[in-house]
């Protein structure tokens, strides 16, 4: 799954055309922008040990066809003021707007579960219809015996089926080759 950075945007007017896109949505931190690098095997979005660094909308093409878009991370005060205000406004209009959206994926973080805000997000994309996936980061933060009970409790919290799930961690090419297969087929 090959990619190339396309515009970092922070109007709906501003993103580039596309046939079929997906969105990485979380918490700052959960790991949106270096989920997306692992994927793509290239370090194309910004990861930073400061939450809330991604602010703008990051777009990348896929070969042979779609788009990723990287999202500002929710949930971080320290963001400024002002983006804290125009952060909703955007994402919702991208959300609702983007027809081209196939899937936006809602990363929890898989060692502490769904916080409160993903819980709102989640509500908040099955109340606006906006097709999405679940998926769990940091599986590998996550002790084996434990990633069992982990993976139903994160289930049980978000409301979706455990298979539903998808658990994902940098260093499990495995699991990573699984999300790619999925994302080919709702692009196509
Ligand atoms: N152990 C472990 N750490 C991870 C994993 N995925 C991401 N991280 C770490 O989590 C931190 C945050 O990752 P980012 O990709 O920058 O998170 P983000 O969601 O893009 O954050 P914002 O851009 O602030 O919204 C980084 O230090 C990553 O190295 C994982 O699977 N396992
Ligand atoms: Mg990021």
């Amino acid at each position: 799954m090959s990619a190339k950075f396309l515009a970092a945007v922070v109007r709906f007017e501003e993103l580039p055309e596309t046939t079929a896109e997906i969105a990485f949505l979380g918490r700052s931190n959960v790991g949106k922008s270096s989920l997306l690098n692992a994927l793509v095997g290239e370090k194309l979005a910004f990861v930073s040990s400061t939450p809330g660094r991604t602010q703008v909308l990051a777009c990348f093409k896929l070969q042979p066809r779609g788009t990723l878009v990287d999202c500002p991370g929710y949930g971080y005060a320290k963001v400024s003021k002002e983006l804290r205000r125009e952060w909703p406004a955007m994402i919702e209009e991208y959300l609702l707007g983007r027809e081209e959206l196939v899937k936006a994926l809602l990363l929890v973080d898989g060692e502490i579960g769904p916080t409160a805000s993903d819980l709102t997000m989640l509500a908040w994309l099955r109340e606006n219809d906006v097709p999405h996936a679940v998926i769990a980061t940091k599986r590998d933060k996550v002790r084996p015996s434990k990633r069992a009970n982990r993976a139903k409790e994160i289930a049980t919290k978000c409301k979706v089926d455990p298979g539903d799930v998808v658990h994902v961690s940098l260093d499990d090419g495995k699991a990573l080759g699984g999300l790619r297969d999925l994302m080919r087929s709702w692009l196509s």
